[in-house]
C-alpha cells in the first residue's frame, strides 16, 4: 500500500490518539485535511490535490518544500552521525553554522545559542537577559516588558510577555510575575490600506517611558517585541517606532530583544527584520527559516557585550545554566547549513525583496472586494482583514480559509484576518492564483 492510500484509509478512530496543537480537534477529526507530500511551492493532499502553499507551511519553509540540497544534507548527516552530546562535547557543524549565522547577523550580534523551537528561543533569550543583568551586578533587574497582541510561543516566559488573551487566560495565575506590556500598534482608523510601514504610530513607543517611570529602569531587564508581529494578524511597525524603542531602551540600560522567529531569513526581504528596519537590538531570536522548516531548530543571537558579560570567573565554570539535549542537533545543523547556502546561491533574500512589491500591488487590488476592511503588507507578508460577522468573531475568515483550501490554496486565518506568507521562491503567477482565489472566495461568503 502506498503512503497516500494509507492516509486515505485512516478512520475517525485512527485519528483519536493524536491531541493536535492549536487545533479544534473534534472539528478537524470529523473532516480532516491531510497533506502527504510537498515539493517547491506545492503540497499534495491525501485526496491527490496539488495545493499551492501560500504560507510556507507555518511561516517556515522559506526555501520552498524539499529543496534538493537541503534534503541531501539531512540524509547524509543522518547516516554519518545521528547525535552528539550537547553538553561538554561538540561537533563541527554547530560551530560552522554559528559562524554562518553571525556573518549574516547585524552589527555587534556575534554569538549564537542554539535550541529547538521559537518558544525555546524566547525563553532562552529572557533567561539570558536576567542572568546577564545579574552578572553585571544588577540582579534586581528582573522585570520583562512585552506587548499586547504579541506572540512569543508557548513557554511560560513566552505566554507571560505575549499578548494573546486565550493563550494567557487558561494559565492565568501561573504566569511569571513582574511582566508589563506596551500597547500594540494596530489602528485601522489611522492606518487602513497602508502599503508597507504606516506613518502613524511611532509615538506608541513612548509608552515605554511611562512604564519606566512607573517601575523605575533599575527593575527592568528587557523589552521583547516582534519587529513585525505575525501571528496576531500581520501588524507592521509604524515608521520610526522600532527606532524609538531602541533609543529608550538604550537610554535606560534595558536590553532590547527582537523576536525574529517569523521575520528572520528573508521574510522581510533582508536576512533579518533588524536589517529591513535599520534597528540593531541586543538579541535576536530565530527558528523556522533557519532550516526552512525541515528539522526543528531555534536559537538566540546575542551581542558580544552580552556574551562577554558571562565570560568572567574561573574558566572551568559553566557560564550559563541552561541548554537542551538537542541544542545544535547534528541533523538541524546540517539542514541549517544547507538552507543558508541555498538562500545564498538562489539569492532568495533579494528575490523576496523584489517579489514583495509584486505581492503588495496584487494584494491591494483586493481593495473594494466584499468584506475587506484592510489590506496591509511588508516584505513577503500580507494580510487581508475582514469585517467580523456580528456575534461570531473569526467565523468569516475561517470560512474563507476553508474555502481557499477547497480551491487548492493554503493560507492562514487568525481572528478575522487572512495572512499570506509564501516561500521566497514564489512566482508572479502563483501570487495571481492566491489573490484570484481569495477574491472569488470573498465574493461567495456571507
Ligand atoms: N515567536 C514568534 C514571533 C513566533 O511567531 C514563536 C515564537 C514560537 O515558535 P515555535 O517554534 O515554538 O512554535 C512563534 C511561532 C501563525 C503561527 O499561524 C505562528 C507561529 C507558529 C504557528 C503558527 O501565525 N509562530
Amino acid at each position: 500500500m502506498t503512503i497516500l492510500s494509507d492516509q486515505l484509509h485512516l478512520t475517525h478512530t485512527d485519528l483519536e490518539a493524536h491531541w493536535m496543537p492549536f487545533t479544534a480537534n473534534r472539528q478537524f477529526k470529523a473532516a480532516p485535511r491531510m497533506l502527504v507530500k510537498a515539493q517547491g511551492m506545492y503540497y499534495t493532499s491525501a485526496e491527490g490535490h496539488r495545493i499551492l502553499d501560500g504560507f510556507a507551511g507555518l511561516w517556515c519553509c522559506n526555501a520552498g518544500h524539499c529543496a534538493k540540497p537541503v534534503v541531501e544534507a539531512i540524509q547524509e548527516q543522518a547516516a554519518t552521525m545521528d547525535y552528539a552530546p550537547a553538553f561538554q562535547m561538540g561537533h563541527p557543524l554547530s560551530f560552522e553554522l554559528a559562524n554562518r549565522i553571525v556573518e549574516l547577523a547585524p552589527g555587534k550580534l556575534d554569538h549564537v545559542f542554539f535550541c529547538n523551537s521559537g518558544s525555546e528561543a524566547v525563553d532562552s533569550a529572557l533567561k539570558i537577559a536576567l542572568a546577564w543583568h545579574r552578572a553585571q551586578g544588577q540582579g534586581q533587574r528582573t522585570r520583562l516588558i512585552g506587548r499586547e497582541r504579541a506572540y512569543h510561543g508557548v513557554g511560560f516566559g513566552g505566554i507571560s510577555v505575549g499578548g494573546i488573551t486565550p493563550n494567557r487566560k487558561m494559565f492565568a495565575s501561573a504566569m511569571i510575575p513582574g511582566v508589563d506590556h506596551l500597547p500594540h500598534t494596530h489602528n485601522l482608523e489611522k492606518n487602513a490600506f497602508t502599503r508597507g510601514q504606516p506613518e502613524w504610530g511611532a509615538h506608541l513607543a513612548d509608552e515605554l517611558e511611562r512604564l519606566v517611570t512607573l517601575h523605575d529602569a533599575s527593575t527592568i531587564a528587557a523589552v521583547i517585541v516582534e519587529p513585525m508581529a505575525g501571528s496576531t494578524g500581520v501588524l507592521i511597525p509604524p515608521k520610526g517606532y522600532l527606532q524609538r524603542l531602541r533609543e529608550i531602551t538604550k537610554k535606560h540600560g534595558i536590553l532590547l530583544i527582537f523576536d525574529e522567529v517569523i521575520t528572520a531569513f528573508g521574510r522581510m526581504g533582508a536576512a533579518f527584520a533588524a536589517d529591513a528596519y535599520g534597528v540593531e537590538p541586543d538579541m535576536i531570536t530565530f527558528a523556522k527559516g533557519i532550516t526552512s522548516g525541515t528539522v526543528p531548530m531555534g536559537g538566540v543571537i546575542v551581542s558580544s557585550d552580552i556574551y562577554q558579560g558571562f565570560m568572567a570567573g574561573p574558566a572551568g565554570t559553566i557560564e550559563l545554566f541552561h541548554g537542551y539535549t538537542y541544542s545544535a542537533h547534528p541533523l538541524a545543523c546540517a539542514a541549517g547549513l544547507a538552507t543558508l547556502q541555498f538562500y545564498k546561491d538562489q539569492k532568495l533574500f533579494e528575490r523576496a525583496a523584489k517579489m514583495a512589491k509584486v505581492l503588495e500591488d496584487k494584494l491591494h487590488s483586493l481593495k473594494g472586494a466584499r468584506h475587506v476592511i484592510d489590506i496591509r503588507n511588508h516584505g513577503l507578508v500580507g494580510a487581508v482583514e475582514l469585517a467580523p460577522r456580528s456575534g461570531a468573531p473569526g467565523a468569516r475568515a475561517f470560512e474563507a480559509y476553508l474555502k481557499c483550501y477547497e480551491k487548492d490554496v493554503l493560507l492562514r486565518q487568525t481572528g478575522d484576518i487572512i495572512a499570506i506568507a509564501p516561500a521566497l521562491i514564489i512566482e508572479e503567477a502563483q501570487i495571481d492564483e492566491i489573490v484570484g482565489t481569495l477574491r472569488s472566495v470573498l465574493e461567495s461568503l456571507d
